[in-house]
């Protein structure tokens, strides 16, 4: 069920391809629809319902951050829009700002990408509690709390082993890393792209 996941983001960075690779600065190009973005994002459920209670609290922040994306895309077509909205009041790092919250989505979305990345990398004796231990020390533990931190390194415990979660995701050995690799492929540019929309509007990514 992995697929459901990486089909998803297989389309929204295929429709961010045409006219903006070569577009160059040409920001009256559409660029990444909202819409599209948020719906591609709630297909991550798929994997919290694989992980256990102690992880509850991570779905509820993320699926809330989504959801108010969700909102947005009612009234905002393109992510540029809700930055520059935010520019424009000041408020891209204001808690509960969409600004703030495409930023906090695109944190979960890299996580994902850096926990694959581990999970994949060395033999079968790895466990997933190791990989996403790395994975979140690497991409999250810089921006989040002390009690967010311990909390998080304190539900890792609670992980389901390797053959479970292949279990659980319905998913074999070479179906997962299939799955897996090609999320890891689809979900740089969509990173890469949101970081850019921070970046050309003069804001560090520091946060
Ligand atoms: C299959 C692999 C399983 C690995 C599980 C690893 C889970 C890591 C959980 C990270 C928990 C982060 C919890 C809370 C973070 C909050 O401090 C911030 C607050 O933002 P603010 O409101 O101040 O702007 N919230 C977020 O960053 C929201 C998104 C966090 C959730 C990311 C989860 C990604 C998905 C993991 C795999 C399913």
């Amino acid at each position: 069920s992995l697929s459901i996941i990486t089909e998803a983001f297989e389309d929204l960075a295929d429709s961010l391809k045409p006219p903006w690779k070569t577009g160059g600065d040409d920001e009256s190009a559409d660029g990444l629809r909202l819409d599209a973005f948020c719906s591609a994002c709630t297909h991550v459920s798929v994997l919290f319902s694989c992980l256990g209670f102690a992880f509850k609290f991570a779905e509820m922040e993320y699926v809330s951050k989504v959801k108010d994306l969700v909102e947005a895309s009612k009234t905002f077509e393109t992510l540029q829009n809700i930055l520059d909205l935010d520019v424009e009041n000041k408020t891209v790092k204001t808690p509960g700002s969409y600004s703030r919250n495409l930023r906090r989505v695109r944190q979960g979305l890299d996580l994902i990408r850096a926990i694959f990345e581990q999970f994949l990398m060395t033999d079968e004796c790895y466990s997933l509690k190791d990989a996403a231990t790395k994975a979140y020390t690497q991409v999250c533990a810089p921006f989040h709390s002390w009690t967010v931190r311990t909390a998080v390194y304190a539900g890792m415990y609670t992980l389901p082993t390797r053959e479970q979660l292949l279990l659980r995701l319905n998913e074999t050995d070479q179906s997962v890393e299939k799955n897996m690799r090609r999320y890891m492929e689809v979900s740089r540019p969509i990173i890469e792209y949101i970081d850019k929309l921070y970046i050309d509007r003069n804001i560090k990514l520091d946060w």
